[in-house]
Parts: structure tokens; C-alpha cells; sequence
């Protein structure tokens, strides 16, 4: 016993150290009305370095003939699932990327999904056109989804230089350079795209 706490006292000084050194990005995505749409995801692209795998299973719901919610951004290996909460019968497929059909079924009942593959993955219900949302596949731990403001939070980015890139579902965003430093905060906007010859 009388060996182990003078080890263990470094080793939590170097992990205190590592979890201090982490910064945030704070910011907001200039989209005016774009954002009634739905919301923009913002993510790190560039980031190196083995990933924690995402921890407990994000949920899609349908619920009042809606997707909820109507974006969801997750890292590739995340493992989604589908719940129906209406009283009618809802399928979940979607035409991208890897492409799948859960099937179709009653309230109640859940069915799990891994996303392996990175890209923007339509959801839809086949028995109902006008449902859709998206979901965000991303291979990258450092992402968020905005609020209906446009402002969103990453948080626990390694010190470095990033490509900061923005989806949303009709508008188009520039890319940023972003420097994050561990000691404090930083702040960006992110403007619509412009467009050339116009
Ligand atoms: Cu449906």
C-alpha cells in the first residue's frame, strides 16, 4: 500500500494537466433565417489522434408524424435508436450513403442502427413522404449542433489549429481556420458562404 500512493500522486497531476489543457470554441452560425429550416452541425475536420468511442446510444423518435430531432449529428460507430411514439405504424430508411430499412412497426418498440461510414444520411418514412431529418455522420468527436440561434459550444479540443466546417440542410457556410488554445476560450462566427460571378 505504502508504495502505491506516491505513484498515484503524479499520475493524477498529469491527468488534471491533460484535462486543463483542453479549450472550448464558442460561436455562432450566421444564418438568419436558414435556421427556422433547422439547425447548422459545426465540426473540426483535421483532428488527429485515437477517438474515445461515443458513449450510450442517441435516440431518433417519431412523434407526432415529426422526426425528433430533426438534425442529429454523431460520430461514425455510434449506434443510433429508432423509437415510434405514435399510435401508427412508422418505417425508417434512408437513400444514402450506406443505405438502410429498419423496417417498419407499431409504437413501442426500438431497433438499433450503427452508423460505420461518414456523410449526411437522409431519414425518411416510407409510409409518410413529408417526415424527414437528418442525420450527420461525422468522423471527428469535435462537432455540435447549433440552437435555433445559430450558437453552439465544442468543448474538450485538444490545443492545435482546426478547419472549422459547417452543414445545414439548404445553406451553404465558410470554412475557418480556428487556433484553439487550452487556457481559454475561443470565439468565432461563421458567415453564409458567398457566392462567385454574382
Ligand atoms: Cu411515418
Amino acid at each position: 500500500m505504502g508504495k502505491i500512493i506516491p505513484l498515484l500522486t503524479p499520475l493524477v497531476l498529469v491527468m488534471t494537466a491533460l484535462a486543463v489543457q483542453a479549450g472550448t470554441i464558442r460561436g455562432r452560425v450566421d444564418g438568419g433565417r436558414m435556421l427556422k429550416k433547422g439547425p447548422a452541425v459545426v465540426y473540426l475536420a483535421g483532428a488527429k489522434g485515437e477517438f474515445k468511442k461515443p458513449a450510450g446510444n442517441p435516440t431518433m423518435d417519431q412523434r407526432n408524424m415529426t422526426f425528433i430531432p430533426h438534425v442529429l449529428a454523431i460520430q461514425t460507430g455510434t449506434t443510433v435508436d429508432f423509437l415510434n411514439n405514435d399510435e401508427v405504424r412508422h418505417n425508417v430508411f434512408s437513400p444514402d450513403r450506406e443505405k438502410y430499412n429498419l423496417g417498419t412497426w407499431p409504437t413501442g418498440k426500438v431497433k438499433p442502427h450503427t452508423f460505420t461510414q461518414k456523410g449526411v444520411y437522409t431519414q425518411l418514412c416510407n409510409v409518410h413522404p413529408e417526415m424527414e431529418a437528418f442525420i450527420v455522420v461525422l468522423d471527428t468527436p469535435y462537432f455540435a449542433v447549433t440552437d435555433a440561434e445559430g450558437n453552439f459550444v465544442i468543448r474538450d479540443v485538444p490545443p492545435g489549429t482546426y478547419t472549422v466546417k459547417t452543414w445545414h440542410e439548404k445553406a451553404r457556410f465558410a470554412r475557418q481556420q480556428v487556433s484553439v488554445a487550452g487556457d481559454r476560450d475561443t470565439e468565432i462566427t461563421i458567415k453564409r458562404k458567398r457566392r462567385r460571378n454574382r
